[in-house]
């Protein structure tokens, strides 16, 4: 009876699987052909109105078909968050489409203005987009820190905890391993004992321009176990594990073991002759390989021997499947780039499309009549119900939106600005911080700094002391411990805010970018603060420009800058970052001269990044020590400030020369005011605090024809005045300002790279210094006297 039972159960259990294969082999296909359609439809049916090719990647799609069919179809719960790598866009707009989640209208306007993007976009296709890609190696490295980001939500309880965490996933693609970034978050995610990732490689052994060495992999699984990765490798499917297991199997798998990615590669696109010939020149000699090759017509060769685990639905599910734990694991999946499509293997495949005629025969072998091509379910041999029934129990797609909408954490109405007549913004800085610990509350709660191991040096220590070091384990502080006297707590547990990075500044921008969409990944929203060293900002550029362009929320807290860094030298002196700081999307920069500046500004950050609207900031300090204005601030003050700009030295009526510095250089340009106005008492000195803002608010309101900020400060000057501008920065950071009310200008700065010194010697040598400003103005006023 029992066994009755058991019987009648294993083979519900077995019909079960079998149809769940059907469905997914079935819209495996579907994916397939959208994805290849979508692109098709761009390039060759879409009127072209420039000439330029579209484009769209139909050999990497395909290669990644079965992958991400078997994630986003039965993997994947709603929690899980995915980063796909980015030219298998047309895959994932396919997926979303028979999920329900994309319009046909976007996906004929692929790669079209408003249509679904090139390379999944959080911003722009929308919420199915768990995290933007484009740049290779960031999307893979992204996860990894937004596991951190979710362990630390979840082990502070920020988040509900009764439900199970979420796995962070990224498809890769293999050329991927080349980037650098990757490496430095691996090494760093073991230092954090990162939980719930998961690496799918797409293995398909070619990158953009060739075929990849075939030594690099055998060191890549060894790389991720020595990081304490699991590695499941994904090679052979079922019906080459069943050729191995007939008499001489194994000299067929050896031979493909053997085979050279190239060689291998070329016969994938020449197909069945292709392999017969090889196999019979290399093997013929073993009776059991002869008798597969002659049960095996060339079609079916061909399919044979690509029959890649990477493409066999059911090894995918059950390499899937076999992972339950939280261990981070590295799927290494065998594929073809360009499987299923004419170009397969051949290693000028990356941009290759179909033609026409390629197109219609591939439409035919799909059972895609004309006309049909957009239908969900034409051409496959499940029943269009079983399908229709099937997609609507996709876990994945199950539960509610995958963003979540969260509450503004209530900022403060005022930071209190730490006291002192001699003060450096970076000094300013840690003492902030170090009131905002001191304090309790939801506010100081949701605060995370992070840094790139400069925590110490760019002030955090303060904070540091009195909120702790983040670790999934309790650590002690083994100098103190040890009753080693420092001024330096250095207590690690998971209810510390401080998340201590290596030196990886690429690492620190993508782990800003993972707390910096903390609220729509997890429910919780944090207040991201990271501390480097401004030169470095470059070294993570493209990190930042990645965390930007997907609109994460974070401040970025840049010191010491620039040639005021005196005796550091040129390698550590910081040119050219305000120009990064005007010029890039979603950063708003600043550089305030005083602390009680910075007081107004970082309070105003902190709501920023929260607003819907808002974006990231960027405060770039110093380490100079400068007399304080001892001032109140009134509102009108404030809002100049963030603004942009206020007049330190209200120009008097007709004024004929103003000098208009940012950040350090404040006492030179006070200085330089007050020689000035000896002759020219009239002269105006204006602040600014935000190249950025004013440079925006400048262009906005012209382009609308009204008066903007910079305009309405300058009209406080006789027209055709001359401006001396001056920071501690690349000159063409303020030398736009001329053009604002046709004022002749003479940009003082930084062009050259720094050097040590002391910032007297510095400034005179670099022409930013007191005597500069003054003799720059008297020339100007010579040449174009005022009247
Ligand atoms: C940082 C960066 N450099 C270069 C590119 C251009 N590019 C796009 S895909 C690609 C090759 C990718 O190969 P692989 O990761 O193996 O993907 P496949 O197409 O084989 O799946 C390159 C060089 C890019 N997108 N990002
Ligand atoms: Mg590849």
């Amino acid at each position: 009876m029992l066994r009755a039972l058991e019987g009648g159960l294993g083979r519900s259990l077995e019909a079960e699987w079998h149809d769940k294969l059907d469905c997914l082999t079935a819209l495996e296909r579907k994916v397939l052909w959208l994805s290849t359609w979508m692109i098709h439809n761009a390039n060759h049916l879409r009127p072209s109105r420039d000439g330029l090719k579209v484009g769209g990647h139909q050999a990497s799609s395909s290669s990644v078909a079965t992958l991400m069919t078997a994630l986003y179809f039965d993997v994947l719960r709603p929690q899980d968050r995915v980063a796909v790598k980015p030219h298998a866009s047309p895959v994932f707009h396919a997926i979303q489409y028979l999920l329900g989640r994309q319009t046909r209208d976007k996906l004929e306007r692929f790669r079209g203005f408003g249509g679904a993007q090139s390379y999944p976009s959080r911003t722009k296709d929308g919420e199915t987009v768990d995290f933007s890609t484009g740049s290779v190696g960031l999307g893979v490295g992204m996860t990894l820190f937004a596991s951190i980001a979710q362990d630390y939500l979840r082990l502070k309880r920020l988040v509900p905890t009764h439900d199970p965490p979420g796995r962070m996933i990224a498809l890769a693609g293999d050329a991927e391993l080349d980037e650098g970034n990757i490496f430095e978050a691996l090494l760093e995610g073991w230092k954090h004992d990162v939980r719930n990732l998961w690496w799918v490689i797409d293995y398909n052994r070619q990158s953009l321009d060739a075929v990849v060495s075939d030594r690099l992999f055998g060191r890549i699984d060894a790389l991720f176990e020595m990081m304490g990765w699991r590695v499941v490798t994904l090679k052979y499917g079922r019906l080459l594990e069943a050729a191995f297991a007939r008499l001489d199997g194994h000299h067929l798998r050896e031979w493909i073991d053997a085979c050279p990615n190239s060689l291998y590669s070329a016969l994938v696109y020449k197909g069945g002759e292709g392999w017969r010939e090889h196999l019979l020149r290399d093997l013929n000699r073993y009776p059991g390989i002869r008798a597969i090759l002659d049960s095996h017509d060339d079609a079916a060769l061909h399919r044979l021997m690509t029959n890649l685990a990477g493409h066999d639905m059911a090894s995918v599910l059950a390499a899937f499947h076999a992972v339950t734990d939280d261990r981070p694991t590295c799927f290494i999946a065998y594929t073809i780039k360009g499987y299923g499509l004419p170009f397969a293997g051949h290693k000028d495949n990356h941009a290759g499309l179909m033609n026409r005629d390629q197109m219609a025969l591939f439409q035919r072998d799909m059972g895609v009549t004309p006309g049909a091509e957009w239908e969900l379910f034409a051409g496959l041999d499940v029943p269009e119900e079983q399908l229709s029934a099937f997609l609507a129990e996709v876990p994945m797609a199950g539960s509610g939106p995958r963003r979540h909408d969260v509450t503004p954490v209530a900022v403060p109405a005022a930071l209190p600005v730490p006291r002192g007549s001699r003060l450096s913004t970076q000094e300013a800085f840690g003492r902030m911080l170090g009131d905002i610990a001191a304090g309790d509350g939801e506010f100081a709660e949701r605060i995370v700094t992070t840094s790139p191991d400069v925590t110490v040096s760019t002030n955090l220590g303060l904070w540091v002391n009195r909120r702790g070091i983040f670790d999934r384990a309790e650590r002690t502080d083994t100098f103190r411990e040890e009753n080693v006297v420092s001024a330096q707590r250095w207590t690690m547990s998971p209810r510390g805010q401080h998340i201590e990075l290596g030196i990886a500044e690429s690492n620190l921008f993508l782990q800003l970018a993972a707390l910096g969409l903390s609220g729509p990944l997890f429910g919780t929203r944090l207040l991201p603060i990271g501390t480097l060293y401004d030169p470095f900002i470059k070294r993570g550029q493209d990190a930042l420009n990645y965390a930007c362009y997907q609109d994460a929320r974070f401040i970025l807290v840049a010191t010491p800058s620039g040639i005021t860094l005196a005796p550091e030298g040129g390698a550590h002196q910081s040119v050219g970052e305000p120009l990064t700081g005007l010029a890039q999307p979603g950063l708003t920069s600043f550089e305030p001269a005083y602390a009680d500046e910075l007081a107004i500004l970082l309070r105003w950050a902190l709501a920023e990044i929260q607003r819907d609207n808002g974006g990231s900031v960027y405060l770039r300090l110093s380490t100079r020590p400068i007399e304080q204005p001892q001032r109140p601030i009134d509102q009108g003050l404030a809002e100049a400030i963030i603004a942009g700009a206020y007049w330190l030295r209200e120009p008097g009526p007709g004024a004929a020369l103003a000098i208009a510095y940012s950040g350090a250089v404040a006492p030179e340009a006070l200085a330089a005011h007050q020689a000035l106005t000896e002759d020219l008492p009239e002269t105006g000195l204006l602040a600014i605090t935000s190249p950025d803002r004013l440079h925006g608010d400048w262009r906005a309101a012209r382009i609308q024809g009204e008066v903007g900020v910079a305009e309405r400060l300058l009209a406080r000057l006789r027209p055709g005045a001359t401006l001396v501008t001056v920071g501690d920065c690349h000159p063409a950071t303020l030398s736009w300002l001329g053009a604002v009310a046709g004022n002749p200008i003479v940009p003082l700065g930084v062009d050259r790279f720094g050097q040590s010194g002391d910032v007297a010697d510095l400034y005179r040598a670099y022409g930013i210094d007191t005597e500069a400003i003054v003799d720059a103005a008297a020339r100007a006023c010579l040449l174009a006297p005022p009247g």
